[in-house]
């Protein structure tokens, strides 16, 4: 009676797990690459100049033939830092969605353009916890072009081309807009003490 008791016990368990495990085990990982501009990828659109700093967050589906382009900066902003987000509360998929390392180089992130990428504080978008990836460390400047793509572990790149994936990205941007060139800043100093000094001259 006993035995039968644990038995029945040890099954349950076993039920349990097999309910509860595989989705902690099947989390989707993303891993984003931010490169200059690929050449085997078409110019696509400029960020434009309502795309602001900060305030701002661009999304796209992922991972997708619509993502393979090389995206224009023209904010008018030198970009320093991009924050790319997963919003998940807007996918396809009732797995976890993460940030991991797809290529399985030891590190979260492939960038010829910035040094350091870490998981920042997941952001509240909408409600909804977003899982966010920092990038800083380089600039993109105002009027160059950047790729963004993401890789996924499963891969869930649709078949058809034409497809979108499942998954939602977004990211926004900090960044500055150039000041004036020291020389200038020198030129336009001379010119008020001109000013001054020509003044003085009528008074007197
Ligand atoms: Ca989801
Ligand atoms: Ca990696």
């Amino acid at each position: 009676m006993k035995f039968a008791n644990v038995s029945l016990f040890s099954s349950g368990i076993l039920v349990s797990l097999f309910l509860f495990c595989p989705p902690a085990f099947s989390a989707i990982l993303v891993e984003p690459i931010i490169s200059t501009p690929n050449k085997n990828f078409p110019n696509g659109e400029g960020l434009g100049v309502n795309f602001q700093p900060v305030i701002n967050i661009l999304g796209s589906n992922a991972p997708d033939a619509g993502n393979r382009q090389n995206l224009l900066n023209d904010t008018g902003y030198t970009i320093n830092k991009l924050s790319l987000l997963l919003l998940t509360q807007f996918d396809l998929v009732a797995d976890d969605v993460l940030w991991g390392d797809v290529n399985r180089d030891g590190k979260i992130g492939i960038s010829n353009i910035f040094s350091n990428i870490a998981i920042a504080p997941d952001l509240v978008v909408e409600g909804a916890l977003v899982p966010r990836l920092d990038l800083t460390g380089g600039t993109i400047s105002n009027g160059k072009r950047f790729t963004i793509q993401f890789i996924t572990n499963p891969d869930l790149t649709p078949i058809d081309s034409q497809e979108y994936g499942p998954l939602v990205t977004g990211f926004f941007y900090d960044g500055f807009k150039s000041v004036p060139e020291p020389s200038n800043l020198f030129a336009f100093a001379l010119v008020i003490t001109i000013a001054i000094w020509s003044r003085k001259g009528k008074a007197n």
